[in-house]
């Protein structure tokens, strides 16, 4: 998928030190030293998919309220919720039409106030998903923009007259791509296929779209329209929402004279040449909007946070968007190489070489290793055999590393992707378009399962917008309550154990055996005792190394049923795919 062919390059980097240990909070709350975020466990809720409550088949806000008891059973403190305001749904919410309302399929502003108070009860935090990039090509701001040009709102969006198509170089995108004699002014293409440009006849004009044709880019050049984002990010801060995930945020500005961007070797899914983003991503003007937007946000009172959707092949590249101590930019850029990366594998060695590195940035990390773009990650670090196994050890690495973690709705009982296997059942536009290479993203967007009932208890109605995956009458909220040793029930000890354990909630990480190809070992280090974490991502029982953690050790989670209570180390053996969490005893 994109990110992976994104992350190419990925340099390696040495861990260069510890990190400050800073005092324990209560859970769900903060300090002005440790504010909440910084042990937060953000979990994604996709609203289409977690719970309809009105029976029309697609999710809604009254079908996350019904479930907050869940996720607060979970351990969870922090939802995103994906885009539920007003639209077209061409990018499932992603195309905004209204930044300031509640979209009628999903509820209305009431029901959006009672989801948050709801929350709020139990400690959970409301993060709200911010698409600044682009509208939707039916946001009024778009309407006005592309009926003429001179009209007030004529200059909101990356307007251009094209260039003369008769006797200028072209890619093929471009010259599939020409109206009244003009050629598109670039070879930019769009992320989801084809040319990234879009002829107007009112204006006699093109309108650059890096997502669908239905998601204009927003001219940020212009102040009005940093104007009217920030009015609306404030209609929310006012609200009470806790903070934003930033959407493509990297993809704000545009190089002004709109340079062609170099191709790369081979092509995308859609069969057309891959380029770099080079004239269309990552400009340096997007930095002043971050520092402008965190000092907004900053200014708020309740310790509100931006996490933003920052895939980068890189550390160094990753660190810029904390900004600096006197301008700071994100919170919590999410890293998204250790799930996402192009080399991505069930591996020890990736494991720890991307684990150290995401311990150099000059804020606090955020680990991520599945979203609604990408296929599960239980499928992707799964062999087909030991599925679940591995996804304990994944979850163990997520959930006591130094880092925010961050989950996807059914990720912690270990839902599977789901692909259509028949390109009329597919709905993400992507999928139709790039069938049968790329299969769009309905796999990992499937219904939420919660039980082994008639649609896995997410809907009344036989027809919901995504299939229910038959899998739920095993892989389900309800039935893995049951089991102690179902992913959930290992979730939900890790995530206690995370929240309660000085060492695990704070402590600096350290790594050991550094050379072991099977087995990552790594130490945290605070409070009166230390927490040893070993984990097999081989096939085999493996040899500790000497030395680990000495004398009797005290089990504080272990994947697998032969790991004893109390241990010594020396000598012992880690079973195949097991994760062992121990401490003194
Ligand atoms: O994704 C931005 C992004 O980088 C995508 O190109 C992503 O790599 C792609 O979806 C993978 O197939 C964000 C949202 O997460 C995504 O759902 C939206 O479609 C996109 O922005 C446009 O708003």
């Amino acid at each position: 998928m994109g990110m992976v062919r994104r992350l190419a390059g990925m340099a390696c980097v040495v861990w260069l030190g510890s990190a400050a240990i800073a005092a324990p909070a209560p859970p769900g709350t903060g300090t002005a030293a440790a504010p909440w975020w910084q042990h937060a466990l953000v979990y994604e809720i996709y609203p289409r998919s977690f719970g309809d409550s009105n029976g029309d088949g697609v999710g809604d806000l009254n079908g996350i309220t019904a479930h907050l008891d869940d996720l607060q059973k979970l351990g969870v403190d922090t939802l995103w919720i994906a885009p539920m305001y007003p639209s077209p749904q061409a990018d499932f919410g992603y195309d905004i039409a209204d930044y300031e309302a509640i979209d009628p399929q999903y509820g209305n502003m009431a029901d959006f106030d009672r989801l948050q108070a709801e929350a709020k009860k139990r400690h959970l935090h409301v993060v709200l998903d911010m698409v600044m990039n682009h509208t939707s090509d039916k946001h009024t701001w778009f309407l006005a923009s592309a009926a003429s040009r001179d009209n007030p709102k004529a200059d909101w969006y990356v307007w251009n007259d094209g260039i003369d198509a008769a006797g200028a170089t072209l890619s093929a995108v471009q010259k599939r791509n020409i109206h009244d004699g003009k050629a598109p002014p670039n070879n930019w293409e769009s992320v989801f296929g084809g040319s990234a440009w879009q002829w107007v006849p009112a204006r006699k004009q093109f309108y650059y779209h890096r997502f669908y044709v239905q998601q204009p880019d927003l001219n940020w050049r212009n102040p009005a329209v940093e104007k009217a984002m920030f009015g609306a990010i404030r209609f929310w801060l006012d609200r009470g929402v806790d903070g934003f995930r930033l959407d493509a945020i990297s993809t704000l500005f545009e190089d002004p004279r709109l340079r062609n961007d170099p191709i790369r070797s081979g092509t995308n899914a859609q069969g057309e040449p891959n380029l770099q983003s080079l004239y269309s991503d990552k400009l340096p003007e997007v930095h002043g909007v971050m520092r402008r937007l965190r000092a907004m946000v900053d200014a708020y009172p309740g310790q509100r946070v931006l996490i933003g959707e920052t895939y980068e092949p890189d550390i160094a590249q990753l660190d810029a968007w904390y900004g600096t101590k006197d301008a700071p930019e994100l919170h919590l850029p999410m890293n998204l190489q250790l799930g996402f990366g192009w080399q991505a594998s069930f591996d020890a060695r990736w494991f720890r070489t991307r684990l150290q590195e995401s311990q150099q940035v000059h804020g606090q990390p955020l680990l991520v290793v599945d979203n609604h773009d990408n296929p599960r990650s239980i499928d992707r670090f799964g062999d087909g055999q030991h599925d679940v196994a591995r996804a304990k050890v994944v979850a163990a690495a997520l959930l006591t590393s130094r880092a925010v973690a961050l989950t996807y709705y059914g990720a912690p009982i270990g839902m599977t992707t789901a692909t259509p296997t028949r390109v009329e059942d597919v709905r993400d536009p992507v999928g139709i378009t790039g069938w049968p290479k790329d299969k769009g993203r309905d796999g990992e967007r499937t219904p939420m399962q919660w039980t082994a009932g008639p649609q896995a208890g997410f809907s009344t109605n036989p027809h919901t917008w995504l299939p229910v995956n038959p899998n739920h009458v095993t892989i389900n909220v309800a039935d893995e309550s049951a089991r102690p040793d179902s992913l959930l029930s290992w979730h939900r000890q890790l995530i206690a154990l995370r929240r309660d354990n000085p060492a695990l909630r704070d402590g600096a990480m350290r790594f050991l055996d550094t050379d072991n190809p099977d087995v990552l070992v790594y130490r945290r280090d605070g409070g009166d005792r230390p927490v040893l974490v070993m984990l097999n991502f081989s096939g085999k029982a493996q040899p500790l190394a000497k030395g680990l953690m000495p004398g009797k050790v005290r089990t504080l989670a272990g994947s697998d049923a032969s790991l004893p209570a109390t241990a010594t180390l020396e000598g012992a053996r880690l079973p195949a795919y097991a994760a062992w969490v121990v401490t003194p005893d």
